[in-house]
């Protein structure tokens, strides 16, 4: 059994989407980053970034004591290796899901949050920050056209690349984007739509937990102003 540090947010979905995916066992244990969980003694034990996903494996292929994994990127290829899926076998596969998921975690995925967070939950429009994460989550979806160009999916087969960047697409239109400009991108986009797996993780999980995540002024205070005291 897998314990999933969960709240629904899109680095939250990428993990329900592979546990799904990979029908592995799991117990949600919320963590709602709206009222402060993140900052609990127990969840920075096991994720000292104050950042949810993380999971607890208790019952890892070792056979040893339960391992705890923090970062999302991390967290994928802890799966796949668990499971030996989601991920090819031969280095040369092996090399292109990793740089697609590593693309996506320090890219795709920091420049849509910047975005969101100045287009979206900003309590001033700042024109600079806004054009800024924009444009950069155009270049960014422009990317990742070019590369669904020729082929299906962002490595060879569906992979750990694909769960990563698909929860970061779902949110173009408050990121200032349409789909219609990357033909590719939206294929690919509305395939991986299509899997049950991501409509159990989407339609199936995430609403009990979404009526709480409402952005309330506690809530902005809590994530908007953090620091190193936050984590003392
Ligand atoms: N690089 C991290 C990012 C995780 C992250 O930013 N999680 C956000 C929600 S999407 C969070 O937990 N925020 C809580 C906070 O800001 O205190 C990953 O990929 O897991």
């Amino acid at each position: 059994m897998i314990d999933l540090y969960y709240w629904p947010t899109p680095n939250g979905h990428k993990i329900t989407m592979a546990l799904e995916e990979l029908g592995l066992e799991y117990r949600i244990q919320p963590v709602n980053i709206g009222a402060g969980d993140q900052f609990k003694p127990e969840f920075l034990a096991i994720s000292p970034n104050n950042r949810m996903p993380a999971i607890v494996d208790n019952a890892p292929a070792d056979g040893g004591p339960p391992i705890s994994i923090f970062e999302s990127g991390a967290i994928l290829l802890y799966l796949a290796e668990k499971t030996g899926r989601l991920m090819p076998h031969d280095i040369r596969g092996r090399v292109e899901v990793v740089q697609w998921l590593v693309w996506q975690v320090a890219n795709l995925g920091p420049m849509a949050g910047q975005n969101g967070h100045f287009n979206v939950y900003a309590p001033e429009k700042v024109p600079y920050a806004i054009t800024r994460y924009t444009n950069e989550t155009n270049r960014l979806y422009g990317v990742m056209n070019k590369r669904l160009s020729n082929r299906a999916f962002l490595a060879k087969d569906f992979s750990i690349a694909d769960i990563a960047s698909y929860p970061w697409i779902v949110p173009h239109a408050s990121h200032g984007q349409t789909l219609d400009d990357f033909p590719h991108l939206k294929r690919w986009f509305e395939v991986i739509k299509a899997r049950p797996a991501t409509i159990r993780a989407y339609e199936g999980v995430a609403p009990s937990y979404s009526s709480a995540s409402t952005m309330t002024e506690e809530a902005r205070r809590i994530l908007f102003n953090q620091t190193a005291a936050s984590v003392r």
